[in-house]
């Protein structure tokens, strides 16, 4: 494909409520949002780097940096045609998984327009719905906690997952199993914890969780893999998972039972797809993560989890859990049985609200091919 233009833009969104884990409290989102135009075709893509480098080292700084400088003056001169060639064009440049998978994110998204198929189908999705859960964040009072649950289980959700820390674990555990004994529970905690914690970890299989996300090192397969010989509980790792090679790696020390995929942490959609064809091929159940994402990165992250090994709930959500306005039409509902109905209209299947981003733009910048360079 011919790409005549690479925008990007920042804007900001103020979440409804603060989103707080163990590593610190989002309440305001900057964003930055890439739009690619091809052959009278636009594909947007969404960059779930952070405001800070808390949850992973990039931020969206350092995203807007790498791209404007390296990442989307190649991908321009580039002209792939199709998405799977992003990770060979960007190799050059090491790390920065959020960055490269907005821009290869967006290549899918205009392939798809393209070929007039759905972006589920290019990705060679298999659902037509797909189960959700959510992502409970740490709250200020065990009350707030237990009528946070109680709103997401009436709107239908079939999974909940608990954000804990130290000090934040097994007395929450504990009000939330006695009042729902039932439900499917998880928990994460974004490496909050060490191996002197590891009796204390242990105790977790007392409240009956489907999983224990994260619970040590960011970058670590070796202590979860101890940590996983002494529980019952399955581990998920999140973090730690960067590629196809680490989900080996993880599968094979066995340290983690589980794995969480997003699509922003390994780089993008053919990272993505590779860790869930590893982890399938070795009886891995995968489930999507979340971000805090727009309505673009939402309908990209939809498309993914249509994918056969996509087998537990995944922390796709609806739009308005944390958007007052979301930039795309329709929004991103979820249906009283806990489900998104994967679109089958030709591309990501939502629209772009682009005057509401005009407005909550607050910097842009325009990359174009080298002509005749
Ligand atoms: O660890 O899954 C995580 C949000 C920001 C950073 C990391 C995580 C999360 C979530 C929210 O849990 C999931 C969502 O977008 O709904
Ligand atoms: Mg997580």
């Amino acid at each position: 494909m011919k790409i005549d233009a690479i925008v990007l833009r920042e804007i900001r969104m103020p979440l409804v409520q603060p989103f707080q884990t163990s590593f610190g409290t989002t309440t305001d989102r900057r964003i930055m949002l890439v739009e690619i135009k091809a052959e009278g075709f636009i594909g947007w893509g969404e960059c779930v780097a952070g405001e800070h480098p808390y949850f992973s080292d990039e931020t969206i700084d350092t995203a807007w940096l790498v791209t404007a400088q390296e990442l989307a003056p190649a991908l321009a001169s580039a002209d792939p045609e199709h998405g799977g060639k992003c990770p060979g064009i960007f190799r050059q440049v090491r790390g920065h998984r959020m960055a490269k998978a907005a821009l290869e994110n967006a290549i899918w998204d205009l392939e798809a327009q393209m070929r007039g198929i759905p972006l589920a189908e290019l990705l060679g999705g298999i659902r037509e719905v797909i189960p959700c859960g959510v992502s409970i964040g740490i709250q200020s009072t065990m009350e707030k906690q237990l009528s946070e649950i109680e709103k997401e289980l009436a709107a239908g959700y079939q999974r909940i997952k608990l954000k804990c820390k130290p000090g934040w674990d097994v007395k929450m555990f504990e009000a939330v199993r006695t009042r729902w004994p039932n439900i499917t529970l998880s928990c994460d905690a974004n490496s909050a914890y060490r191996m002197n914690d590891i009796e204390h970890l242990v105790s977790f299989d007392d409240f009956d969780l489907l999983m224990i996300e994260q619970p040590l090192w960011s970058d670590d397969f070796y202590f979860h893999s101890l940590l996983q010989k002494r529980l019952d509980t399955a581990i998920c790792l999140d973090e730690s998972i960067r590629n196809r090679r680490d989900a080996l790696a993880a599968i094979e020390m066995e340290s983690c039972r589980i794995i969480n995929i997003k699509n922003g942490r390994v780089g993008g959609f053919s990272e993505a797809i590779a860790v869930h064809n590893a982890a399938e091929e070795r009886g891995i159940p995968v489930w999507c993560g979340g971000m805090l994402e727009t309505g673009i990165g939402r309908s990209h992250n939809i498309a993914l989890s249509s994918l056969e090994n996509f087998l537990l709930p995944g922390d796709v959500s609806a739009s308005k859990r944390y958007w007052k306005e979301d930039i795309i039409e329709p929004e991103v509902t979820v249906s009283s049985k806990g489900e998104i109905t994967v679109p089958q209209s030709i591309g990501r299947g939502f629209g772009v609200r682009e005057d509401l981003i005009k407005q909550l733009t607050v910097r842009k910048e325009e990359i174009r091919a080298l002509a005749f360079a």
